[in-house]
């Protein structure tokens, strides 16, 4: 088992987010971070893959748009984070635009997500985390590794922020493992909300099936994603399985659903399952409305363990952050194994 943490990822610290039409204190704070490091133990350094890795999953010129965004910002005689205000809310017409409010509103889809000084290098750091911790498994030494990845990725696109997310380290790391030869690889997001990035990013992907457990968007961000009857497009017809779930769904509820989705895992005979892993579906999460209790992510993780399948998890959101801690650590625990 092994862990791998980069403390360049506590360098994203946004002030304030929208919430409900007024601003409010960030939830996605580095106190997320200083609470899992305290109950989980000994953690592993991530190693530096380049910026390739990132490319292959992301558009080069959102790559370079995120790099650039806070120092764009500075330089347009803004202070605090940057944030857009306006978007282009149909894809409209390749434009090279230069003005960072244009850019922001190119590259992102709500009003959550601010770059602040520090986004890039704990972007980076955290998609480089979670690439760390495919290498422990693909190495053979451990079958199982964890990503303590902040900030999350599962909201991130191909060519877009959103959700607090930037970019996004499962989509990293499932196509790392299938250019490695590592695959059939599949995703299992288990996050609150729907992996709407990690969905578009392989939506017409027949080689990594992706599938989702989140509160149904009809109710819940991310709102326009996520929906039963979204099941993937063109040769990617048939690879995205999404599972939506009412408010107060607690573990009883969870089981038989974690089941069906390890069902379609099995069906793709994967070989490499990349876990997004929220703790906001924790019954005391303040952004989130399931029922889970601490119990629960033990019977989670040892329901996980039980496949055989080797996994790369990867973190994606949680905000009780009182509670985080000793929620990850039990999942992980569980996941592991003694040893
Ligand atoms: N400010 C993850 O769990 N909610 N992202 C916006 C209130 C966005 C959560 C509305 C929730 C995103 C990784
Ligand atoms: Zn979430």
């Amino acid at each position: 088992m092994a862990i791998v943490f980069d403390p360049r990822q506590l360098r994203h610290a946004p002030a304030r987010e929208m919430h409900n039409g007024d601003w409010a204190p960030h939830q996605e704070s580095p106190a997320r971070v200083h609470s899992i490091l305290s109950a989980i133990g000994a953690v592993a350094p991530a190693r530096d893959h380049g910026v390739a890795t990132l490319t292959a999953v992301h558009d080069p010129a959102y790559v370079a748009f995120l790099r650039a965004a806070h120092a764009d910002w500075r330089a347009a005689g803004r202070s605090g984070d940057a944030i857009g205000y306006a978007w282009p809310v149909v894809g409209r017409r390749a434009l090279n635009l230069s003005r960072i409010d244009a850019r922001l509103g190119r590259y992102s889809y709500d009003a959550g997500t601010p770059i602040a000084e520090g986004t890039w290098e704990a972007a980076y750091w955290s998609a480089q985390t979670a690439l760390t911790a495919l290498d422990h498994v693909a190495g053979g030494s451990t079958t199982r590794a964890f990503a303590l990845c902040r900030p999350p990725g599962h909201h991130a696109g191909r060519d877009y922020l959103g959700g607090y997310c930037f970019l996004n380290n499962a989509a990293i790391v499932a196509a790392e493992a299938r250019r490695r030869g590592l695959g059939p690889v599949a995703i299992l997001d288990i996050d609150y909300h729907h992996g709407n990035g990690t969905q578009d990013i392989f939506l017409a992907d027949p080689d990594i099936l992706f599938v989702s457990i989140h509160a149904d968007p009809a109710t819940d961000y991310p709102f326009y994603w996520g929906h039963a009857d979204e099941t993937g497009e063109g040769e990617g017809k048939g690879a995205t399985l999404n599972l939506p779930m009412p408010h107060g769904t607690d573990g009883a509820a969870y089981r038989p659903v974690l089941d069906r989705a390890l069902s379609a895992v099995a069906a793709h005979d994967t070989r490499l399952l990349v876990l997004s892993f929220g703790a906001d579906t924790y019954v005391d999460d303040p952004i989130a409305h399931f029922a889970l209790q601490r119990a629960d992510f033990a019977a989670i993780g040892e329901r996980l363990a039980a496949t055989g399948i080797d996994i790369v998890t990867v973190m994606e959101g949680g905000y009780a952050t009182d509670a985080l801690g000793a929620n990850v650590a039990t999942f992980v625990a569980a996941l592991h194994g003694p040893r």
